[in-house]
């Protein structure tokens, strides 16, 4: 049964459920859709995704959606290369992993940073902004002390708590190199030398090969923002 993936260059979400796809050495036929023509709210698209939102992952007459779903999906389907751990353990600290960030760090980083940032500071949010970021570097300390310890955010195997995390991470980082960004100073053009941990954890991401063939194709073309 074929695979159909519909995703946006970009989109972090997309992004984590591609890299497992790529991980689990998975083939599917690939849809990327242009957001900036809206063909994620195109009739055919809604009819798979009434969100109107990527990832979907088509498996004959089954359709995923939900970027974590769609990981949970695959390793039920392709149990080679685990992401949710071998062990009852490594299995909850996984799942533990990835609900520490989406009930965290990914709306501090996606509404208190990004969104905010992404559509024009407006004078009144920089005090909210000013907060979300002290929030954010809380966090990435956080996993600073985890990373500390262990390779990767579940143990020493990768799993889908660090394709959970990266994309949105990533994105931050790539903001922050933005000139107008850099001015405020918020500080995250530098995460990979605050945080050294956080830094040797990325390069074993990106020395995947999956990580090169799931990266954000219009990333390669520009930078920031
Ligand atoms: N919780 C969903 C979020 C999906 C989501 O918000 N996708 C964004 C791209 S990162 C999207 O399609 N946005 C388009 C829109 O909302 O119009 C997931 O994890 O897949």
């Amino acid at each position: 049964m074929e695979y159909d993936f519909y995703w946006i260059s970009g989109s972090p979400n997309a992004w984590r459920a591609m890299l497992a796809l790529e991980y689990k050495d998975v083939s599917y036929n690939s849809h990327r859709l242009d957001a900036s023509k809206q063909e994620h709210k195109s009739s055919a698209f809604l009819t798979l995704n009434p969100q109107g939102k990527v990832p979907v992952l088509k498996h004959g007459d089954t359709v995923v959606c939900e970027s974590i779903a769609i990981m949970a999906y695959l390793e039920s389907v392709h149990p080679k290369s685990p992401l949710f751990g071998v062990t009852a353990a490594e299995t909850g600290l996984v799942w533990q992993r990835i609900f520490e960030f989406v009930n965290g760090l990914r709306d501090l980083i996606d509404d208190g940073v990004v969104r905010p940032l992404s559509q024009g500071l407006k004078p009144d949010s920089k005090d909210a902004l000013t907060a979300a970021t002290i929030a954010v570097h809380e966090s990435l300390a956080r996993l600073e002390a985890v990373l500390g310890v262990t390779d990767y955010l579940a143990g020493d195997r990768v799993s889908a708590a660090d394709f959970t995390v990266v994309p949105n991470l990533l994105m931050l980082m790539r903001l922050g190199i933005r000139p107008d960004v850099l001015a405020l100073e918020l500080r995250f053009n530098d995460v990979r030398s605050t945080y050294p941990a956080i830094a040797k954890w990325l390069a074993r991401l990106e020395a995947l090969p999956a990580f090169d063939a799931a990266y954000p194709p219009h990333w390669l073309l520009s930078s920031g923002g």
